[in-house]
């Protein structure tokens, strides 16, 4: 009889936030990194994406596979996302050949549908909690006996940053060393209650769509900077050292301080692309100096900013200084242009 069953899966991935930047591509194919990273992962009652999918015999074949991605038809032809779909549906197939009795599902169209709970006007890049996303529901779906580290290099290849979503806490993405990218894969640091007072601050400067994407301003970068040399040979491996050891110390000023070097870092070498890649704006160096002046009132580093590729700024502090970062925040930021009409995203406590 055939098989008229609608197999379904869905999952939730969270968003992150790396304080040891990922930034260059060795490999663009196989999305292999010329640096390691390390990141924090949000709250999923606060910023995650949900994703349901699913497959059937019934689903017409002429459909293939589908995404719909807050309610509109994504495209799901690019490079990245088909050798996500090859590399599950090849797992699948494996186990399919292995054991005749499971259904076939390898062969059938997948419908995924996905949403983010966190608005667009966050001004958040989504691709990394969306692609951990989808690479999991189709892994349960699939019934994959697959590890989060698995997974990890699965979505790597759908989105860089995407395989430190596939973890809670504090995570790595190892660079690794292999042609193929099998070593290239992320792993948890430390769990989230390891240092459960850590808290982020999201600062919106600007929801705007990001001028210079990631995937082509990296690559203009590693072509085009000297510095960027100097920053994975000498700068990142300190920085993911030392950044380590203060996460297993739960030491906030060495945190603090790798954080914000590591984005001024990043933000240098953009600055020494050619032509240059500018993501922060007046706004996001008003947050800088704001934040500057909260720990020399504090007189220690309360308070830690990182700027993706965009003006928004995540603000990293400790739950007991809650009152000396959010509060000054508010005080400060009040009378700087551009902050005025700037929503503040909002307190963000990290997994508990
Ligand atoms: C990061 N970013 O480590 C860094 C910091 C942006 C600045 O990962 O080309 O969207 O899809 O692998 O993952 C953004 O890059 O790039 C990113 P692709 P991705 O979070």
């Amino acid at each position: 009889m055939a098989d008229t069953k609608v197999y379904r899966a869905s999952t939730t991935a969270p968003v992150n936030i790396a304080v040891v930047k990922y930034w260059g591509k060795r490999d663009t194919k196989l999305n292999l990194p010329t640096n390691s990273s390390l990141s924090v992962t949000l709250s999923q009652s606060d910023l995650r994406t949900l994703t349901t999918a699913s497959c059937s015999a019934l689903f017409p074949a002429s459909e293939g596979d589908s995404l719909l991605l807050n309610g509109a038809p994504s495209d799901v032809s690019g490079a990245r996302t088909q050798a996500c779909f090859r590399e599950l549906r090849a797992r699948r197939a494996s186990l399919e050949a292995a054991d005749p009795s499971l259904p076939k599902l390898s062969t059938l169209p997948l419908r995924l549908v996905s949403e983010n709970n966190f608005p667009t006007a966050a001004g958040l890049a989504s691709s990394a909690a969306g692609f951990a996303a989808f690479v999991r529901a189709i892994a349960d779906l699939y019934e994959l006996p697959a590890s989060p580290s698995e997974l990890s290099l699965i979505a790597r290849q759908g989105s860089g940053s995407a395989c430190r979503s596939l973890f809670g806490g504090y995570v790595a993405w190892r660079m690794g060393a292999q042609e193929n990218g099998g070593d290239s894969t992320a792993d948890q640091v430390a769990e989230a209650s390891h240092w459960p007072e850590m808290r982020a601050l999201i600062l919106v400067a600007s929801a705007a769509k990001k001028g210079v994407s990631s995937t082509s301003g990296m690559q203009q970068t590693v072509a085009t900077s000297g510095l960027f040399k100097e920053r994975i040979a000498t700068v990142v491996p300190a920085n993911m050292a030392a950044m380590e050891k203060a996460i297993a110390e739960r030491d906030f000023e060495v945190f603090g301080e790798v954080t914000m070097r590591d984005s001024n870092s990043f933000h240098a070498t953009c600055a020494d692309t050619y032509p240059p890649i500018f993501y922060m704006n007046d706004v996001s160096r008003a947050a800088i100096r704001a934040v500057e002046a909260i720990n020399a009132a504090a007189g220690r580093t309360v308070a830690a900013y990182t700027f993706d590729a965009g003006p928004n700024a995540v603000v990293y502090y400790l739950e007991k200084d809650t009152e000396a970062v959010v509060g000054s925040f508010y005080h400060v930021l009040g009378g700087v242009d551009g902050w005025k009409t700037a929503a503040i995203g909002g307190l963000k406590p990290l997994l508990a």
